[in-house]
């Protein structure tokens, strides 16, 4: 029924944009969204948008999660008013739909979409360039954090439950190797035993914060690099986009992911492996912006903590990876066969290195801890 339909081009149409919609195109490399660039004619110049049709099976409650985007960008919008700082560009700002005002559309035919302002002269990396970028993308993440310490407004919902639970992360791994839909466990035996072999790694956050020894946050939980974005005249980081999963959660998750993403050599799809070997310097420039940018707020035992986090992090995303393939690329986006495993190689080969190198990183931040 939709085939000859241009579905971004239709439901961009329904959102109440500056000027006529000419074009869509998609944009970006995320993993989940489908996400393009809409270009509308505005009295003869062109203005972007960006539009997303939510991936919702993956994201099983849409309408929960665009309430949190409300809250969450309404909270720091009106901070940053009240700082007499320009905001269009440092928070995303949610378009309504024309019939309904709502800030997004679910539409039986169409499905479930939302539109942002575009954030133009600035861009994303999915692969960091030199140590700069490091510290202005951890810097922004940590204000971002900053910003929603003294939220108050309604409880935000857990958008994926046990979203960075690793070791139930672990368990499904585990329920994918036991089921085999696909006869592809023959081909990832060494991978499969890596991650087993690494179960007591899987429990060093969730121990902590059963304990209580490091508190529960409101949190990104997707801080990949390229969920920020860095202005291109001066490099500072401009705004953190995808919010689709900020909810309460750990801070050294959101570090954690962030040494995954930098300090990796390689593209995250990269398996060859004889190349990894995790980038001290990026460690170093992450750690000193996330400190900036979360104001002393990280307390002692979160410091020491920031080179296990990175190792738990990237270990945590290998093993999705692995589950993923074993299940058929289901969850993560694919462009080619053996993506998935080739990422969750990449993936343990990374956290191969971090482990090796553990003293030495802990060395170029003890001045931090
Ligand atoms: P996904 O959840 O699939 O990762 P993202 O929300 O991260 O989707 O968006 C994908 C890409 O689109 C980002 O990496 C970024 O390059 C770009 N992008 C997202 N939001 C905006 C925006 N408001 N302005 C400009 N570019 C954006
Ligand atoms: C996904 O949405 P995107 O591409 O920014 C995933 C992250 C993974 C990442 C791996 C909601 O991020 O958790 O770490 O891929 N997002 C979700 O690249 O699962
Ligand atoms: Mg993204």
């Amino acid at each position: 029924m939709t085939a000859d339909r241009n579905l971004p081009l239709e439901a961009a149409r329904r959102f109440l944009l500056q000027g006529d919609v000419l074009f869509a195109e998609p944009y970006g490399t995320g993993h989940i969204n489908h996400t393009y660039a809409v270009t509308c004619d505005q009295a003869g110049e062109p203005v972007r948008y960006l539009l997303q049709r939510l991936n919702t099976n993956v994201f099983k409650t849409p309408h929960g999660l665009m309430k949190n985007i409300q809250e969450v960008t309404g909270h720091i919008r009106a901070k940053l008013e009240s700082r007499d700082l320009p905001f269009t560009r440092r928070v995303l700002t949610l378009l309504p739909v024309r019939e309904t005002g709502a800030c997004f559309l679910d539409d039986p035919e169409l499905g479930f979409w939302r539109c942002y302002l575009f954030i133009e002269g600035a861009r994303t990396y999915d692969v960091v360039e030199h140590s700069g970028q490091a510290f202005e993308a951890a810097r922004a993440f940590g204000a971002f954090q900053s910003l929603l310490a003294d939220y108050r407004g309604p409880a935000l919902q857990e958008t994926i439950p046990d979203f960075h639970h690793t070791p139930r992360r672990l368990e499904a791994l585990k329920a994918a190797v036991a089921e085999d839909p696909l006869g592809r466990a023959r081909d990832c035996e060494a991978d499969i035993l890596f991650a087993l072999e690494r179960a007591p790694l899987a429990r060093r956050l969730v121990d902590l914060q059963a304990q209580g020894a490091i508190p529960t946050r409101i949190t990104h939980n997707d801080t990949k690099l390229n969920n920020v974005m860095l202005d291109d005249a001066t490099g500072a980081g401009v705004c953190v986009i995808d919010l689709d999963t900020v909810m309460p959660g750990l801070s050294l998750c959101d570090f954690g992911d962030m040494v995954r993403t930098a300090c990796n050599p390689l593209a995250e799809d990269d398996a060859d492996t004889q190349r990894m070997v995790a980038r001290g310097d990026m460690f170093e420039a992450l750690a000193c912006g996330y400190l900036e940018g979360t104001e002393g707020s990280l307390l002692p035992v979160e410091r020491e903590h920031l080179v296990v986090a990175g190792e738990l992090l990237t270990y945590e995303c290998g093993i999705r990876f692995l589950t993923d393939f074993l299940l058929g690329d289901t969850y993560f986006r694919t462009h080619r066969a053996g993506q998935n495993l080739d990422r969750a190689r990449n993936q343990f080969a990374l956290v191969r290195s971090l482990e090796l190198q553990e003293n030495t990183f802990m060395n170029r931040v003890r001045h931090l801890v």
